[in-house]
């Protein structure tokens, strides 16, 4: 009876242990200071912007002694929900994703749901049908952007113009939000005309294929504007350009999002003009709001914005340039 008893208590006590407030919030009766457990599915490394936005996650956990599980989707939506999958049955603390296209996310998020595990919403935005399918969005206002770079070309070009677009990944939030929000602005503007407008899917190989495209069509001589939806396609325009025998910056006046490195570089020798920044070091502000979560049960927030601005050749000195952490 004795033994019985003792194998009763034992048992219970290994429960508690292992049990997690279903809520995901503080675990009570967990073993105390237990690793958080985060599993990332990042959507590749597409750009420059994506590969600094791994680093920021990735370092800053390793910095906390967060123990981040993660995937990289080679930019395919089915590696990413497989991962969102595999998160679930490891049982993670928090699950983050950042979308590769904004659709195509109820089911898995629903599991998710199902399984009381938050998600958070890095960078990309999704469309779900009803709420509570994800507890915070982290990341920019990429209508916004596309609104600062029509405005940006409104003051330092002009009423007239021709626009070639470089359209970010078919189906991703930032490439709908960023022509949305620059078609916006120039709407009032008659005389800003976009005349052409291609996916370069955010690679800087595709940028230079399709900018080549354009500088044998028909239109060719009516572009004076190239507004690209991320730097990377831009850089990769820029080489067509030039191969083209026109002058970078100045036959063609660019302007793109995000605000890496490269581009700065190329704003400072006069070869672009203007870019947007699209901040992808969102690691600290993300896991603040998961050790508020895990450690002192507070509620994640629906919404934490990033913090840019615009940069073009009054604000780029060479100090800024080396100053650029991505
Ligand atoms: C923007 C981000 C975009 C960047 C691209 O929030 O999703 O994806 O602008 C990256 O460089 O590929």
């Amino acid at each position: 009876m004795k033994k019985l008893l003792t194998l009763f208590v034992v048992s219970m006590m290994v429960f508690a242990v292992s049990c997690k407030k279903q809520d995901g919030g503080v675990q009570e009766g967990g073993a105390q200071g237990a690793k958080i457990r985060v599993g990332f599915s990042q959507i590749g490394a597409e750009s420059d912007w994506r590969k600094a936005s791994t680093v920021s996650i990735q370092e800053e956990a390793a910095k906390r002694g967060i123990e981040l599980l993660f995937s990289d989707a080679q930019q395919k939506q089915e590696n990413q929900i497989k991962a969102v999958r595999s998160f679930i049955a490891q049982d993670v603390d928090v699950i983050c994703l950042a979308p590769v296209v904004a659709t195509g996310w109820e089911d898995v998020l629903k599991e998710a749901k199902a399984a009381k595990i938050p998600v958070i919403l890095i960078d990309r935005k999704v469309t779900v049908s009803e709420d509570g399918l994800y507890s915070c969005y982290i990341g920019s206002d990429c209508t916004e952007e596309g609104r600062k770079a029509a405005r940006w070309v409104i003051e330092n070009v002009g009423e007239n113009a021709g626009i070639a677009e470089l359209v970010g990944t078919v189906g991703s939030g930032p490439a709908i939000e960023r022509k949305k929000g620059f078609e916006e602005i120039i709407k009032d503007h008659p005389g800003l005309k976009i005349i052409k407008s291609q996916s370069g899917d955010f690679t800087r190989s595709q940028g230079k294929e399709v900018m080549e495209q354009f500088l044998k069509s028909p239109e060719k001589d009516q572009i004076k504007v190239l507004y690209a939806h991320n730097d990377d396609m831009a850089l990769g325009a820029i080489q067509a350009i030039e191969e083209a025998g026109k002058v970078p910056g100045k036959d063609i006046i660019i302007i793109s999002c995000d605000g890496v490195k490269e581009m700065f570089k190329m704003i400072l020798a006069g070869k672009a003009n203007c870019t947007v920044e699209c901040n992808p070091m969102i690691g600290p502000q993300l896991y603040d709001v998961i050790e508020s979560y895990k450690k002192e049960g507070q509620p994640i927030p629906p919404r934490v914005e990033s913090i840019e601005g615009v940069f073009d050749s009054k604000n780029i000195t060479q100090e800024v340039v080396d100053g650029r952490r991505y």
